[in-house]
Parts: C-alpha cells; sequence; structure tokens
C-alpha cells in the first residue's frame, strides 16, 4: 500500500457552466457560454448547458453521493452572471444557490474549494469587450469581493481563475471556445487582463481573511523535445513558452518570458497591452497552485506551423477517448519542475482524469480504464510526496460526466455516470475504487 499523507486533501472537480443547468433560474444572465452554444457550428451536435446534469435543482442528491464516496472535499465554480447578469444588478437569489451547496457540504464535513472564474463570463460583460477590455479586471473585483463578503466565512480556498490559458487561446486566438474570436493579438491581450485580475482580486482578498487561502489553476503540460537536435530542443523551449512559462513566470515571478514577448510581437504587432506596476499585482505572493494535468507535449520543429514553427509528435501509446495520450510520469515531472523553477508553496492537482466510452450493462460500468488511469497519477502523484514534494490534495476531474465544452455530452470524464434522458446518476466502478481509495488514504498496491 502506497501511504498518502494525514490530511491529504482527496476531492473531485466540477464547474458551473459545465453541469448546472437552471440557466433562467432565480434571475440568472445569460453567459458567452450562453451565447456561443447557440450559434451554429460550435458545439457538437449543437449541445448547450441549459440543463446540463441539472445540478442547479439535484445539488441536494449529488452532495450525497459525494459524501457516500468519502470526499473530503468538493471544488466547484460560480457562475458569475447568478450574481451579475445584468449591468449594476447584484442579484442576491443567485448567491443563494452557492450559500445553499456551501453549508450542505459542511453539513457532510467536505471542504468547499470554490474557483471564481471557470470561463462563463457574463455576457452584458462581453458586449463592452470582455476580457480584451481592461475594464472587466474591475468588474470581477467587485464579483470577487461580493463572494468573499457572502461566503467568506465558509469558503476557505478560493481559486481566482481556472485555466486562463483556455480563456484566452482557445476563446480569442483558436476560436474554439466562447467568446469564438480568433485574433491573437486579443487573446495576449485577453491573457494579460486574467493575470491582472487575478492578482487584483489576491490583493482584494487579503483584506477579507488571514486564514483562508488563495492561489490560481493553471492548465500546464510538461513539454519534452521528440528528439535531441538543437532545433527540435529549440521548439521544445518555445512550446513550453506558450503553454507554461507564459503564465508561471508572471504569477512567481513578475516577468514575462522575454522570448515569448520577443516572439508575439514579432507575429502580432506591438504589446501595448502592459503598464508599469501590472507584474507587480499580478505576483502577488499566493497560498497555493492549482494544476490541471492531462497530457504531457512533445514536440519537434516545423516549418508548416505558422505560429510557433512546431509539430506535436503523435503517440504511439494508449489513448483515451479525447484522443489525449496517457502519461503518468509526466504528472511527476511536472510537479518536480514547478518545485525546482517555481516555488515550494503547497501544490493541488485540480484536475486530472480521463474521458473513456462508458458503457452502462445491467445499471454497471466497468470503467477499468479510467480506473488504471488514476491508479497511475496517484501513483505519479505518491512518488513525489515521497521525495519530499509540498503535494496537498488532488481533485478528479469530474465528479459527474458533464457539458464537455465544444465536444457537448459526448465525452464522459466523471466517475458518476449521468444518464442524460432520466438525469440518473449511477457510480462508475471508479468512483467505487476511488472511495477505497480514499477510506486507505493509499493507493492499493495490488491494482
Ligand atoms: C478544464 C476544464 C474542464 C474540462 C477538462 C477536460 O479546466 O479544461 O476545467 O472544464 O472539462 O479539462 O477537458
Amino acid at each position: 500500500m502506497l501511504k498518502f499523507p494525514k490530511n491529504f486533501l482527496w476531492g473531485a472537480a466540477t464547474a458551473s457552466y459545465q453541469i448546472e443547468g437552471g440557466f433562467n433560474e432565480d434571475g440568472r444572465g445569460e453567459s458567452i457560454w450562453d451565447r456561443f452554444c447557440q450559434m451554429p457550428g460550435h458545439v457538437f451536435a449543437g449541445h448547450d448547458g441549459k440543463v446540463a446534469c441539472d445540478h442547479f435543482h439535484r445539488y441536494e442528491e449529488d452532495i450525497k453521493i459525494m459524501s457516500e464516496l468519502g470526499l473530503k472535499s468538493y471544488r466547484f465554480s460560480i457562475a458569475w452572471s447568478r450574481l451579475f447578469p445584468k449591468e449594476g444588478h447584484y442579484n442576491e437569489k443567485g448567491l443563494a444557490f452557492y450559500r445553499r451547496l456551501v453549508t450542505l457540504l459542511h453539513s457532510y464535513d467536505i471542504e468547499p474549494v470554490a474557483t471564481i472564474y471557470h470561463w462563463d463570463l457574463p455576457q452584458w460583460i462581453q458586449d463592452r469587450g470582455g476580457w480584451a477590455n481592461r475594464e472587466t479586471v474591475d468588474h470581477f473585483v467587485e464579483y470577487a469581493e461580493t463572494l468573499f463578503r457572502e461566503l467568506g466565512q465558509d469558503v476557505n480556498k478560493w481559486i481566482t481563475h481556472n485555466e486562463p490559458w483556455c480563456a484566452a487561446f482557445l476563446g480569442h486566438g483558436l476560436g474554439i471556445h466562447a467568446p469564438g474570436h480568433r485574433d491573437w493579438h486579443e487573446a495576449l491581450r485577453v491573457g494579460h487582463h486574467l493575470l491582472l485580475s487575478h492578482g487584483r482580486v489576491v490583493q482584494a482578498y487579503r483584506n477579507y481573511s488571514q486564514e483562508g487561502q488563495i492561489g490560481i489553476t493553471l492548465n500546464l503540460a510538461p513539454t519534452y523535445p521528440g528528439t535531441d537536435k538543437p532545433e527540435d530542443v529549440a521548439a521544445a523551449h518555445r512550446s513550453d513558452g506558450f503553454i507554461n512559462r507564459i503564465f508561471l513566470d508572471p504569477v512567481f515571478k513578475g516577468i514575462y518570458p522575454q522570448d515569448m514577448i520577443d516572439l508575439f510581437t514579432k507575429r502580432f504587432g506591438t504589446i501595448d497591452f502592459i503598464q508599469d506596476h501590472d507584474l507587480q499585482v499580478i505576483s502577488q505572493p499566493i497560498d497555493f497552485l492549482g494544476i490541471n494535468y492531462y497530457q504531457p507535449n512533445v514536440v519537434i520543429h516545423s516549418e508548416d506551423d505558422q505560429l510557433f514553427n512546431v509539430e506535436q509528435v503523435p503517440d504511439e501509446g494508449k489513448k483515451t477517448a479525447m484522443d489525449w495520450s496517457i502519461h503518468p510520469e509526466a504528472l511527476y515531472d511536472l510537479l518536480k519542475r514547478i518545485q525546482k523553477d517555481y516555488s515550494n508553496i503547497p501544490l493541488y492537482v485540480t484536475e486530472n482524469g480521463a474521458a473513456f466510452d462508458d458503457q452502462v450493462v445491467n445499471g454497471e460500468i466497468h470503467d477499468e480504464d479510467r480506473i488504471e488511469f488514476l491508479d497511475g497519477h496517484f501513483r505519479a502523484a505518491h512518488q513525489f510526496i515521497q521525495e519530499g514534494g509540498n503535494l496537498q490534495g488532488y481533485f478528479v476531474w469530474s465528479f459527474l460526466d458533464n457539458f464537455e465544452w465544444a465536444f457537448g455530452y459526448s465525452k464522459r470524464f466523471g466517475i458518476v455516470y449521468v444518464d442524460y434522458e432520466s438525469q440518473e446518476r449511477l457510480l462508475k466502478d471508479s468512483a467505487k475504487w476511488y472511495k477505497e481509495v480514499i477510506h486507505q488514504n493509499a493507493v492499493l498496491s495490488n491494482h
């Protein structure tokens, strides 16, 4: 048995737009994801989050399941447009949902971890330029301060942003997430404003709590060159810059990587949106770093790619239903690298998990592949801890099958299966296995 430290925070994660539904309940306003889903061709089969897992109405049942599994913690996100559906209008009823949620979690002794922004910007803010407009930073601070004031007694761990890389670059560069823009210069400005809003909210939080903790969650992909040719090593360094260093360096070192600034300026024009002192704000000390890890990034140099001259090297090994490669050892490398190059603050894996094509057979889901996936990654985490690494918790993505963004409901990441017709929940074998892991606080060596 590989034992984890006492008080290791085993949890599972979700996000508001992916599970809540209740899109027009209690005064919720439109978000950019509501709008994006309506525009034809963006989301698989025209799916949207209007109903999703109907968690808005079923949260009691869902929390009961969490408790059955023995989860120590639950990471969820708050839908900004429930609280601020329209400009200048604070909707208390929208906040009340989260109060009920958090209260119930505490009654089951499950620690709430709240993500303030998981991509569902109110549409009225988008109409004023969204994250490309620096004023959105002020709106974000107002929203976060409302949360600290109203929920700060009951929530002790806050995550400012989830994966700003995706919000900035998938949303504004590649156009495959809301709001669906394709403008790299705008995407970079958005990335900067997201970071700035993170720093501002960390500063604001210190006025509300001296005990609570606040951090940010980044999606990080350990990057390796496909060969040891110097041009491929250089390609890997560039790719690492664009995926990892571009957010890690400002948060931890208060600088943007110079090679990225040079490259962006050359490709997309002058970078004119960084003001004096912004980086000082962005690099406010944080209490923990959340890491979302799914797969490594292996690249070689290529002239075909206009953006960074990099090309992914296909992986011959086993893949998930997202076609993502499976490499637990890369999680270990990633954690080590953060510790070595950035900081020794507490780390949480705030997301890790896999989609597979789950089949229901007589009411059961034998998702051996997901168990194997999680088992391997837990072992990698264990090794890191064993060597003195400061990893304090692990949140499986996801608690429930849910709306997987541009993939709609076609990809199932849950350890709990959702029948979208009946909204029935079924524990997959992975959920039962995870329950045992949590109970033993260990991964079992017979797996
Ligand atoms: C993410 C997202 C999740 C995804 C998951 C699987 O932060 O990317 O938090 O919303 O569903 O990563 O793609």
